[in-house]
């Protein structure tokens, strides 16, 4: 394939919400286009892409998988990819590898919360979208609309995507010319701003042919180019004049309006004459409307004859005898305008070719990088910026490097593989460690070079730095390509080799490769950048076998599963057990299912879902001010002494501004990027995002700082003075963080404490460093955070102090901040994590009684074990205890929930939200359709089994979609006991107060965790006496 070869290839994906008809459009464009695997009865029946069992059975797509199509002289690489939410990681994978989308919406239901996701993904990797409105025969006979309702409706959904698309763009344009003012070198002139596109014009626009309208099921659809052409041929406007197709492809869509038969004017001119449609209603849709009219409800066949004729469609005259109108409406309809010729043709003039598409696609794919000229080995980097410049050329000749990204790797089983290879030759003589029935290929896309089967490869990882070659071992592998596959769907077609721009499976990577990777003939060339996934998985249950003899086919189970499902997190918890993460129940139940009868094949106990909770204190932000007033010098603490006695802790503890904990929450990968370590991903909610190139210190002081000005401007109506002191104070703070936890990364802040306090029993006081507020630059390098340098001396009281002591409470502090972690990791209430708080801890050291040179007193001291160990033990104990005394919480995840139901059933749906906790957020009814969608917050420890009952109770009439949102304070008090005397009367004296919701949670955690619960057991209920007080 040289560069014409090139030039008539495309890479496409279909995206679209659940349900809106991708498989079925690709079903169609297979079967006129597939080399005759599908034949064309068959299309949008047999759902070809969808030939897992499970996939047919449940009727939706789990994965995404390509199939190579030939058009007139184009190769098209066709990628379906499934709409459900739990497998939105496919849609990335996908994306990766195409050049544009076809992005569906179905035309009655809209636009959904899905179509918004893959609108996203497919702006952040660079695709060319083209937008196709599917279902258009529901609005005809299912919603009998009239051809104007349906203009509407249509040009709603596509004003609406392009609303869509339009924040994207004004989201890049403003972080591009926040980026330029902030570049410190380059002087702002207006060639420069001249870079930054800002076209404000629609990307989607019928009119220049990128959207498509169309009925999958029945096999039609059309663009505007269509009709354009046609009715250049048929219509005369005034006297004896034709338009040309150019011109009436502009006036088929938009306010313009034939009158009285020789003029076409706007809208204005309109407002009077009664009965004027713009030209689309009148020229495309009524002539649809009238042949389904005439077909479904008058059964008058003249008008479907008078478009045979006009048309010179040769239909096979048994179909049109059908006794079935469907059938005969719907072999006319994809005889006059077949859909894969539609499509197709749209995806040939609107979307790119692989050489003009990676050009544009070279920043996402491989980011420029910064490096250090004169650090560097130069030949080095001019080899890998070859590598970039040929990847951007898409450079298909033998002599350039190759280059080719893996997406994923997915299984098939052995017997699957093709037996002969591409000249005849018997294949599969090989297997490859590690497998048995199943086989490993790499789902890959070919940016530069040549692959070809039996050539060895590097395999990089995401980390792999060609800088540094010597300490990167470990993200560079070798490996030889077996064989190259091109994807039929299911089929695979072994090929010799394949060139640049080109999508194949290999074989042969199994053993290197676990999720994605990129491949490289050359050591000198940077990884691509990866791929961004919507939502991390979260549904985490623990897995052990039936038989406890099976372990070891159970673990070599979940190795496999782990290396075939590309979102799939296999990991072992704190305590031994092992966690299967998956997206959602629909993942999670085909991940066990291929677990059982595929990778472990052993009969597994599966525990019901663990799920995440977090925990802080009560929030009391209507008094901001005191609250910092009280952490600064209060006598609120708690005080733990080690056992030995030497060390007294104090600890306090706060509630940090709600705004402040998001930032902290939705940072993590920035402050994973400035403080190193590793995020505990639990739940990732839908981050902001930050342009590519912002500093990432920066970034993030610019987000805390904004969220602590509004918390501070909400607080007291406009009181400058106060809101003056409120800021002041938090300066102060600032210059005094500590640490993060858990994890250093976590959303809870440990605050150097305040050393000028006294103390007067001549102890000494662990300072600490503000180790974070020097990272963010609040306070400069040099100095300590507590301003006045001077580190030496505490007090003068202190300067009679042997300076062994003070050595000694320097070297403590890392034990402090170990302390610290070690509590936020795990709270009082069950063990999770901590959230939101903010935490001061003292510890006072006071001599060793007798000096050291006693050698009783030392062994005294000594049966304690080490000293840091008690102060870590010491700083955990009080900062828990410091939380359960301030009114705990319990903090739960939340999903935020799209349901679509049908007025009739709103009663019973309401019901189950209602027994699952849910809050409504907002409520309406979709115009035009007798459907409501109603959006809610669900607790995710409700949210298991809601799908099923939903569909229950409204005999499967509403759908829900969830989405992971943020993280919700259950406002009740876990350890409630009635006090005041309105209580008193309302609830007794408390002998008889059920648990409430976070009591109930709390207990059943702590159970799975085998931590002691307070149980209540009632034996003889007419006693009602208790076990506990029995003894
Ligand atoms: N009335 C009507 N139904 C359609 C049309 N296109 C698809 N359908 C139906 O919509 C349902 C879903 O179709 P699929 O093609 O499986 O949808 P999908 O987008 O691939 O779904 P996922 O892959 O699960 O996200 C099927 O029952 C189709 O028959 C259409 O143009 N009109
Ligand atoms: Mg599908």
């Amino acid at each position: 394939m040289d560069e014409s070869d090139a030039r008539k290839t495309r890479n496409i994906c279909i995206l679209a919400h659940v349900d809106h008809g991708k498989t079925t459009l690709a079903d169609h464009l297979i079967a006129s286009s597939g080399g005759g695997v599908l034949h064309p009865k068959l299309a949008g029946k047999l759902r070809f892409m969808d030939y897992l069992d499970e996939e047919q059975r449940r009727a939706i797509t789990m994965k995404s998988s390509s199939i190579a199509l030939q058009y007139k002289d184009y190769s098209i690489n066709l990628i379906d990819s499934p709409g459900h939410m739990d497998f939105c990681s496919e849609v990335s994978t996908a994306a990766r590898l195409s050049d544009g989308a076809l992005v569906l919406v179905d035309a009655v239901e809209g636009v959904h919360i899905q179509t918004h996701a893959v609108l996203r993904q497919s702006w952040i990797e660079k695709l060319t979208p083209c937008l196709v409105i599917n279902k258009i025969d529901r609005l005809i006979y299912e919603l009998k609309m009239s051809p104007m309702e349906a203009y509407n409706r249509l040009l709603r959904i596509v004003h609406e995507v392009n609303g869509i698309v339009s924040t994207y763009k004004s989201e890049k344009y403003l972080s591009d010319v926040d980026s330029l003012l902030a570049g410190p070198s380059e002087k702002i002139g207006d060639e420069n701003l001249e870079f930054i596109e800002d076209d404000e014009e629609d990307t989607f626009q019928p009119q220049k042919g990128n959207v498509a309208f169309t009925c999958a099921l029945d096999g039609w659809g059309f663009g505007i180019s269509q009709f354009a052409e046609f009715w250049a041929k048929n219509l005369q406007v005034g006297t004896a004049k034709k338009l040309s197709v150019d011109k009436l492809q502009k006036l088929l869509w938009g306010p313009h309006y034939l009158i009285s038969k020789d003029k076409i004017v706007g809208k204005k001119e309109v407002a009077n004459v009664s009965n004027a449609r713009p030209m689309f209603v009148q020229f495309v849709l009524e002539p649809l409307w009238k042949i389904y009219q005439a077909a479904l409800e008058d059964g008058d066949k003249g008008v479907v004859e008078k478009l045979i004729k006009k048309f010179n469609l040769s239909i096979p005259p048994r179909e049109l005898q059908n006794k079935d109108p469907k059938v005969v409406v719907q072999s006319v309809m994809s005889h006059w305008l077949p859909l894969s010729d539609a499509i197709l043709l749209m995806v040939v003039k609107c979307t790119p070719d692989p050489v003009s598409a990676q050009s544009f696609r070279l920043s996402r794919l491989l980011p420029k990088r910064d490096v250090l000229r004169n650090e560097v080995d130069l030949s080095v980097l001019a080899e890998a910026d070859n590598v970039r410049k040929s990847v951007e050329a898409c450079d298909s000749s033998h002599e350039a490097p190759c280059v080719a990204f893996v997406s994923k790797m997915f299984s098939v089983p052995m017997k699957m593989l093709p037996q002969r290879g591409s000249h005849g030759e018997i294949l599969n003589n090989y297997t490859e460690k590690g497998e048995s029935d199943e086989c490993f290929l790499a789902f890959a896309r070919i940016f530069s070079g040549v692959l070809y089967s039996g050539q060895r490869v590097f395999v990089l990882s995401a980390l792999y730095d060609p800088l540094k070659s010597d300490s990167m071992q470990k993200h560079i592998q070798e490996a030889e390509l077996h064989s190259l596959y091109l994807m039929m769907g299911q089929g695979l077609k072994p090929v010799a080799s394949a060139k640049a721009g080109n999508i194949v499976a290999i074989r042969g990577l199994g053993q290197h490769i676990l999720k994605s990777a990129t491949l490289s003939s050359t050591r000198n060339c940077w990884p691509f950048s990866s791929m961004v996934f919507q939502v991390s998985p979260t549904l985490r249950v623990a897995i052990e076998p039936s038989d406890p003899s099976d372990m070891g086919a159970l673990m070599k189970g979940l190795r496999l599963l782990n290396r075939a499902d590309p979102f799939v997190e296999v990991t072992v918890s704190s305590r031994g057990e092992n966690v299967l993460a998956a997206a959602g129940e629909v993942h999670l139940e085909r991940c066990i299912k291929d677990l059982k009868e595929r990778f472990a094949k052993v009969r597994l106990e599966v525990s019901p879902p663990l799920v995440s909770y977090k925990e802080t204190i009560e929030d009391e932000t209507c008094n901001a001010l005191e609250n910092l007033k009280l952490l600064s010098g209060s006598l609120d603490f708690v005080e733990k002494t080690t056992p030995n006695g030497r060390c007294v802790i104090r600890v306090q503890v706060m509630r940090l501004p709600s705004m402040v904990t998001k930032v902290l929450d939705e940072s993590v990968d920035l402050l994973g990027n400035i403080f190193g370590g590793h995020a505990i991903k639990i739940l990732e909610t839908q981050r902001s995002s930050i342009s590519e190139d912002e500093n990432p210190v920066e970034a993030f002081k610019r987000r805390l700082m904004g969220a602590l000005e509004s918390h501070i401007s909400s607080g007291n109506d406009n009181d400058k003075d106060w809101e003056e002191k409120c800021r002041a104070k938090w300066q102060k703070f600032l210059q005094r963080m500590w640490a993060l936890g858990p994890g250093r990364l976590g959303a809870n802040i440990l605050f150097t404490p305040d050393f000028k306090r006294n103390n007067t029993d001549g102890s000494v006081l662990v300072r600490g460093s503000a180790h974070v507020s020097k990272r963010l630059g609040f306070v400069e390098n040099s100095s300590d955070g507590n301003s006045n340098g001077d580190t030496a001396v505490e007090s003068s009281s202190e300067v009679t102090q042997a300076p062994t002591m003070f050595t000694e409470a320097e070297s403590l502090e890392s034990t402090i901040v170990s302390g610290f972690q070690l509590a936020t990791a795990a709270g009082p209430l069950c063990d999770e994590p901590m959230w939101g708080l903010a935490f001061i801890v003292e510890a006072y050291i006071s001599p060793l009684a007798g000096q050291s040179d006693d050698p009783e007193s030392l062994r005294q001291s000594e049966q304690y074990g080490i000293f840091s160990g008690q102060v870590m033990t010491a700083v955990k104990d009080a900062c828990r205890a410091a939380v359960l005394q301030k009114k705990p919480r319990l903090v739960e995840a939340m999903y935020f929930c799209e349901l679509n139901t049908p007025t009739e059933y709103l009663g019973p749906m309401y019901a189950v939200l209602a027994r699952r906790r849910a809050r409504i957020l907002k409520e309406e009814m979709q115009e035009g359709s007798s459907l409501f969608i109603v959006h809610a917050y669900l607790p995710v420890s409700e949210s298991f089994g809601f799908a099923d009952e939903l569909r229950r109770w409204t005999s499967g009439a509403a759908s829900a979609l969830l989405v992971l949102s943020h993280w919700e304070e259950l406002p009740e008090d876990p350890f409630f006991v009635p006090k005041t005397e309105e209580e008193i009367e309302e609830f007794g004296d408390g002998s008889s107060v059920l648990p409430n919701t976070a009591r109930k949670l709390i207990d059943a955690v702590r159970r799975r965790k085998g931590l002691p619960v307070e149980d209540k057991v009632v034996q003889h209920a007419t006693k009602q006496r208790t076990l506990g007080r029995n003894v």
